[in-house]
């Protein structure tokens, strides 16, 4: 492929309720969307998970619209022979920013599967057609109210619930959920780097709950931190922010830092990096999942199609686009028995809708070869 043009475009699309984690509260998605065409008129559409601020990694939105602008595309536009495999290579000489080299990647890749006539799931190597969808609640006001949206979720299906916990929001969040909701629940908590290796003691205090994983705990460089949390509680480590990679997926595993690992395709640089994680992880008998980052309906088919590959044996963060977006930017992905529909479609197999992708830009740049 000959890359002949790519569109930026910034929208804004509120989420339906406030998401408050241990590094912030989210009340809008301000995406990046990347649109690539082609010199023989494909076409394919990346998105960009970086959030407005750079508090859960060093990415931001306005950063990753810049590098992909002044330092990705045209990288891409000199490449004679462009394939989505190649982007990688192609980008390799700029250091770090995953999500935006992710974005571009993911726009090529459907571009180049749109062509084929190929969906990601079987190019990815899915082997479901649907995957069990699993919710992420957010940091509430009160216990009352955590119980509440809890319920809720139980009752539209979720078969599992992921807790967002801080320093004086852990143990007793947990043991409501785990009271009022059995021993059943599928249940795991996320900290998003909010504790320190001294605090070991009180994360002891969660083993009793039957946790499916504490999500990480400690900040993400600290490796030898959570190797040796790992042997102080009984819940199993899950690394998420620490992992950028496959090969840090294997010093990770190696070192016993963790025991499952949350799989982003944004984190790592991509969905074919992602892929490369899961593999390592299946090898190593590593269970994975995939994680969340509020994705529209483009990324979220994407997530969709990545978890249906055969190590993602936890339910992901992939929820249906009712618990994100009024309308999301794509046909919504729905609940069906507590799973979401791999997408069978070319591609992504989904595009956004016209009239909710004007309504929701707030600005459109096109760069050319
Ligand atoms: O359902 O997409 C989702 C959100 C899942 O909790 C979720 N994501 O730390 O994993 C995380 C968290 C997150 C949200 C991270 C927003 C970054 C931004």
């Amino acid at each position: 492929m000959k890359l002949e043009a790519a569109e930026l475009r910034r929208l804004s699309l509120p989420l339906v309720a406030p998401f408050r984690t241990s590094f912030g509260t989210q009340t809008v998605r301000d995406v990046l969307l990347v649109r690539v065409t082609t010199a023989d008129g494909a076409e394919g559409w990346g998105e960009c998970v970086a959030m407005s601020e750079p508090t859960y990694s060093s990415e931001y939105v306005d950063g990753a619209h810049h590098v992909v602008r002044e330092h990705l595309l045209p990288r891409l536009f000199d490449a004679p022979a462009l394939t989505a495999v190649g982007v990688a290579s192609a980008l390799a000489a700029v250091k770090g920013h995953r999500m935006a080299k992710a974005a571009v990647e993911m726009a090529v890749l459907d571009a180049e599967l749109r062509a084929k006539g190929v969906s990601l799931a079987s190019h990815l190597g899915a082997v479901r057609g649907a995957v069990d969808a699993g919710v992420s609640v957010g940091i509430a006001s009160s216990i009352n109210e955590l119980l509440d949206v809890v319920a809720r979720h139980l009752d539209e299906g979720y078969r599992r619930v992921k807790l967002k916990i801080e320093p004086g929001w852990d143990v007793e969040p947990v043991r409501a959920v785990r009271e009022r909701f059995g021993d059943d629940l599928l249940l795991q908590v996320d900290a998003n780097t909010a504790y320190k290796l001294g605090d070991a003691p009180h994360l002891a205090q969660l083993d009793p709950f039957g946790l499916l994983l504490i999500e990480q705990p400690l900040p993400e460089h600290d490796l030898r931190g959570h190797a040796e949390l790992a042997k102080r509680i009984r819940t199993p480590v899950c690394l998420d922010e620490s992992i950028e990679s496959a090969a840090d997926a294997a010093v990770a595993i190696a070192m016993g830092a963790c025991a499952i690992v949350n799989v982003k395709a944004g984190r790592v640089g991509g969905y074919l990096e992602a892929r490369r994680v899961h593999d390592v992880c299946v090898a190593n008998d590593v269970p994975v999942w995939c994680g969340g980052m509020l994705e529209t309906g483009l990324g979220r088919a994407a997530n969709v199609a990545l978890a249906a590959l055969p190590g993602f044996t936890l339910p992901g963060d992939t929820s249906a686009s009712a618990r994100y977006f009024a309308r999301d930017l794509t046909e919504p992905f729905v609940l069906d028995d507590g799973r979401l529909r791999v997408p069978t479609g070319p591609g992504l197999g989904v595009v956004p809708l016209d009239d909710v992708l004007a309504g929701a830009t707030i600005s459109v740049e096109t760069v050319r070869r």
